[in-house]
């Protein structure tokens, strides 16, 4: 028993241990750009640099990083306290309508944070403001073009085998289903915070290693995608109290990271990634594959394609833009 406890301790303070070093090297960021703002939403990104631990760093010691801060939503029922949390200054009136400066201390205000560390040119374009175009990538583009740059240029999906593996994310887990054909893992999507149902953003990721994105889909994968369909508005309505009609499951082509998922959220929430030309219904795609085994390996797909990217030049060269 005593035997136990100080393993459980041991544990616990292993654990308290990289948080605290998680936080400091926070600290050390040094800004070097912005990357991209949006300032209705609240949101920017930007390049820095942190001294690198492992002595892999550029000549000066350090790596590149990317981090993204974020407003985070109000909690409407803590509004009364919000008012009378600090100071307020009265700027504008006029008749019945006036604005006031008030600048709180309670966390209402808190900011989310995430880091990149070290971060890949991949990572900084990904997160860049960039100019975009459409390109209706056909099954022979994708074959001869999109499919060699996959192969030499992909995010690695580190992070997903680290969730499949157990060695991340342990406690965030919301379901498995260990089957390692047709199963899953349900875990809320590190956009989420895990507590406001309207931002409810939750991410399926499969067993399967070798599925990639939704043009590796046919009629073999039905049994997958329909037992995704079946379950997760079960599980997330049960957990959660969101019913299946409020929910939005949908893959996105093309993704970041190619090990096949499926994103599940609040039809109410304004996600980045829900637009048209990159979000596919679920539903969708299980009907399409219904109708026709090969439909995903043989359709022309729309994707957005990003000026500084290397798609961008070979499908430049190859004449397609
Ligand atoms: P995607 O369609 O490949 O790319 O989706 P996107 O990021 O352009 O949408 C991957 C999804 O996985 C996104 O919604 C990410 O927010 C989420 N995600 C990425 N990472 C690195 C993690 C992670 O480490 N943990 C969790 N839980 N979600 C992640």
């Amino acid at each position: 028993m005593a035997g136990t406890e100080t393993c459980e301790s041991k544990k616990r303070k292993h654990e308290e241990d990289n948080e605290d070093k998680a936080i400091s090297v926070l600290q050390t960021f040094k800004l070097v750009k912005v990357l991209k703002e949006d300032t209705a939403k609240k949101f920017v990104a930007v390049e820095g640099r942190i001294p690198s631990e492992s002595g892999t760093g550029d000549e000066d010691g350090n790596n590149k990083a990317v981090l993204l801060l974020e407003k985070k939503p109000f909690a409407v029922d803590s509004i009364e306290d919000l008012l009378n949390s600090g100071n307020t200054k009265l700027t504008f009136v006029n008749d019945c309508y006036s604005n006031y400066q008030l600048s709180s201390s309670k966390p209402l205000h808190d900011i989310k944070v995430s880091l990149i560390n070290p971060a890949t040119e991949k990572h900084i374009m990904k997160f860049m403001e960039q100019e975009c175009f459409i390109i209706h990538e056909t099954a022979e583009i994708h074959k001869t073009i999109t499919l060699p740059v996959i192969e030499k240029q992909r995010l690695a999906v580190e992070w997903v085998y680290n969730i499949l593996d157990k060695k991340a994310e342990v406690d965030k887990v919301v379901f498995e289903d260990p089957d390692p054909e047709n199963g899953f893992m349900l875990v809320p999507d590190m956009k989420w915070n895990g507590t406001e149902i309207e931002s409810l953003y939750l991410v399926v990721l499969v067993h399967k290693r070798s599925l990639k994105c939704i043009r590796d889909l046919d009629q073999s994968h039905l049994p997958l995608l329909k037992n995704i369909l079946k379950q997760c508005p079960r599980i997330i309505f049960e957990k959660y109290g969101l019913p299946p009609c409020k929910l939005r499951m949908y893959c996105h082509y093309e993704p970041s990271y190619y090990h096949f998922h499926v994103h599940i959220n609040n039809i109410k929430f304004d996600c980045p990634g829900r637009e048209f030309l990159r979000a596919y219904s679920l539903s969708d795609i299980i009907d399409n594959i219904e109708m026709k085994n090969n439909y995903y390996q043989e359709k022309t797909l729309s994707i957005l394609v990003a000026e500084n990217s290397l798609l961008y030049k070979e499908l430049k060269s190859a004449g397609h833009i």
